[in-house]
């Protein structure tokens, strides 16, 4: 499963904006070569504030032993890390039932996501599946409100033993839900991929990195906008500042495989 492809050094970021989504800002991600792919006008700000509605309705819960705190509705891989495998799937069938429910009442930001790549990329996209244990959840609701840690999200390095663990790439989406005008809480992204050489600069007992890391990085700063949706690479290393007031996503991560798919999972 395991693939700890390593990263091209020979190119850096020459622009510090994001690009369109096509085929060749896509590459481009995949290479680690632009910051950032966006799609401005994903969804109507009607949209969003009705998706934020019904979530909160159905009311938030904080991820398992995270500080700064963070609260989602869903089911992801990072808290189940380990070879807790059938704890996710366990919970998973309960979320998707849920996950049906917000969206039916509102709009699907995940099924809107998969065909605006299909139609881009004209490649298949799907939810990923495990052969034995079946479909992973994609699409959290999530409140990052005091920011993260200095962090990455990759499969190969965090979930080795999980069926994700395959992926080649791994990027993530955030849709842009709700966010305090004055102050959003950015996101910053460093051109600095991580290399299994990064482990001894872990923060002990945390999910982040020491800052020595990024030294000398550049860094794009994704100032997040209501109803658009960003794309990044997550083997970068990234964090998020602390926001004003609410500022609420759907998100999932996004896996190209070695035969050309991609697969989407939380
Ligand atoms: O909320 C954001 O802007 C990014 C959060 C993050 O760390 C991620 O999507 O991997
Ligand atoms: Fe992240």
């Amino acid at each position: 499963m395991r693939n700890l492809s390593p990263v091209a050094r020979d190119s850096s970021w020459d622009v510090l904006a994001a690009q369109e989504l096509d085929r060749d800002s896509w590459q481009r991600l995949l290479r680690h070569e632009i910051p950032a792919v966006v799609i401005r006008g994903f969804a109507t700000p009607e949209e969003c504030n009705r998706l934020v509605e019904r979530a909160q309705v159905i009311g938030f819960q904080s991820y398992e032993k995270v500080v700064p705190p963070i609260d989602r509705i869903g089911v992801t891989v990072f808290e189940h890390n380990g070879s807790d495998v059938s704890g996710y799937f366990e919970k998973a069938k309960g979320f998707q039932a849920l996950q049906g429910e917000i969206f039916a009442q509102s709009f699907s930001p995940v099924e809107r996501l998969m065909s605006r790549l299909r139609q881009a990329l004209g490649v298949p996209v799907q939810v990923a599946a495990d052969p034995k244990h079946g479909t992973y959840c994609a699409g959290l609701i999530r409140r990052i409100e005091n920011g993260t840690l200095l962090h990455i999200d990759f499969a190969p390095a965090e979930q080795p033993e999980w069926w994700v663990a395959q992926v080649q790439s791994q990027l993530a989406w955030n849709l842009y839900l709700e966010l305090d005008p004055v102050s959003p809480g950015k996101t910053y992204v460093y051109d600095r991929a991580w290399t299994s050489a990064d482990e001894t600069l872990k923060v002990p007992g945390t999910y982040g990195y020491q800052r020595s890391v990024v030294e000398g990085a550049k860094k794009y700063t994704l100032k997040p906008t209501k109803g658009d949706v960003y794309i990044f690479n997550t083997r970068n290393f990234h964090e998020v500042d602390p926001s004003g007031g609410r500022r609420t996503t759907v998100t999932s991560a996004i896996g190209t495989l070695p035969d050309g798919r991609i697969v989407l999972w939380s």
